[in-house]
């Protein structure tokens, strides 16, 4: 009980949830080795280089590169334990897209031998570590599969749902709690020693579809939540009063927390989780739907409001602040910002865009169609501009004084400038 994991561990995914993983192992000891389809990706790892952007991410790998636990390859290695963390997006029909989680078990199962612990990271429907499991058994007979109430399973497998924010990814890794759900409970244990290296926050053992569907209901929650947020901005536009005012007093009760409404949900996980408990019971959830709609229906809104105020002028020049999906991330991943953007510079093709963010520095590809839209400075972007619209709350733009924007017609999408 409460052993520690101290083997060679292979992490399949060096992504914003492979890569901080493989570190928080490799500067505690363990011997990580990180492996990646993308040999540019295997290439800066190796490098001690970072190829996305993450506060204190960078020093991190260097570290853990140069003291040699860490090392990056695109062939999967003989290891003691495996770790899946590669992406699950959503098919057309919105049901989980498990074919790059199939391709990592596949990729492992050559390497397998008695002993060895799989655990999925990945967010995933119910049941995708049993298919996991399948899938390696199909591929290797000779190894017996853990089940229930049958001793001498040569594998444990297990699912240990990623939980950290994006933006605080290094802290939170550390200090969240940690659900930790094995095929049989042996497996949640043996499981458990991996994230036992580094994890300060509680380890929560459980079966596998709980933990796989704990994760999911998390990022329903938050949706569900935001939707709720969204759906009040609506009501109290039409109603012509301040929904941030509303929130501000509403929040003071002790049992209420309203979130922030905003330009529509991004990122890669809250989008696309809520779809995965839609896709497993269709009938049976009417409030998740309803609130993935109403997040979807954000980026349409806000940008049809500006096309109104662009109305009210005969040339005017538009600035749209922020392009990331949320605030003082580099990422554009399911942007609804983006969406924002698109939507206005296809609606008003004759009318300057002036687009602008600290963390992004090229027109981002879905957007370099409109000949009516250019990156800027947001300084420039502000002055010149005759409405400026306000859609990610970098701290930058927190700081732009209200002075400067006077004159001007705003549209704060975030509440920042209150
Ligand atoms: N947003 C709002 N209003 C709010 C809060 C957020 O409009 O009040 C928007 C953001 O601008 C952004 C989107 O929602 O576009 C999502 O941002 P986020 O900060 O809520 O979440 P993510 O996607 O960065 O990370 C989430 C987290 N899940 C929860 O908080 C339940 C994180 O803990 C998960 O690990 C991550 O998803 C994941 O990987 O699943």
């Amino acid at each position: 009980m409460n052993e520690l994991f101290n083997g060679r561990l292979a992490i399949l995914g060096m992504g914003y949830i492979g890569l901080p993983t493989a570190v928080a192992l490799a500067t505690r000891g363990v011997e990580v080795i990180g492996v990646d389809v993308n040999p540019q990706t295997v290439a800066a790892v190796s490098r001690g280089e970072v190829p996305f952007a993450e506060p204190d991410l960078a020093i991190a790998v260097s570290g853990a590169v140069a003291m040699g636990r860490l090392t990056a390859t695109t062939e999967t290695p003989e290891a003691d334990a495996y770790i899946i963390a590669v992406p699950t997006p959503f098919n057309g029909d919105r049901t989980a897209d498990l074919s790059y989680v199939q391709k990592a078990a596949e990729q492992i199962a050559p390497r397998l031998r008695s002993g060895n612990i799989v655990v999925l990271e990945s967010t995933s429907p119910p049941g995708t570590t049993e298919k996991v499991k399948r899938w390696i058994a199909a591929l290797r007979p000779d190894l017996k599969m853990p089940d229930d109430g049958e001793p001498g399973a040569d594998l444990c497998f297990a699912h240990c749902p990623e939980r950290v924010l994006p933006g605080r990814i290094m802290i939170e890794m550390v200090t969240n709690a940690r659900v930790v759900g094995g095929l049989t409970p042996r497996c949640a244990e043996r499981a458990a020693s991996i994230y036992r290296v580094f994890a300060q926050g509680e380890i929560l053992l459980t079966d596998a579809a709980s933990a796989e569907m704990a994760k999911l209901v998390e990022n329903a929650y938050r949706d569900v939540n935001i939707a709720f947020a969204n759906e009040l901005s609506l009501i109290a536009e039409a109603l012509h009063i301040d929904v941030w005012e509303v929130i501000r007093l509403a929040n003071r009760h002790p049992r209420v927390s309203i979130l922030n409404p905003g330009p529509g949900v991004g990122g890669h996980c809250i989008p696309v989780d809520p779809w995965f408990i839609v896709a497993a019971a269709p009938g049976l959830s009417p409030l998740i739907r309803t609130a993935r709609e109403i997040n979807d229906r954000r980026p349409h809104h806000v940008a049809e409001q500006v096309v109104k105020k662009a109305e009210r002028f005969r040339n005017p020049t538009v600035a749209c602040l922020g392009l990331t999906f949320k605030a003082n991330v580099d990422d554009i991943r399911e942007s609804p910002a983006i969406e924002v953007v698109d939507h206005i510079a296809g609606a008003l093709p004759d009318v300057e865009i002036l687009i602008a963010d600290p963390f992004v520095h090229d027109v981002p590809p879905q957007l370099s169609a409109h000949p009516n839209l250019r990156l800027e400075n947001a300084y420039q972007a502000v002055d010149r501009a005759d409405i400026v619209v306000l859609l990610v709350e970098h701290e930058p733009f927190k700081a732009i004084r209200h002075t400067r924007l006077g004159g001007k017609v705003v549209y704060d999408t975030r509440g920042a400038w209150r």
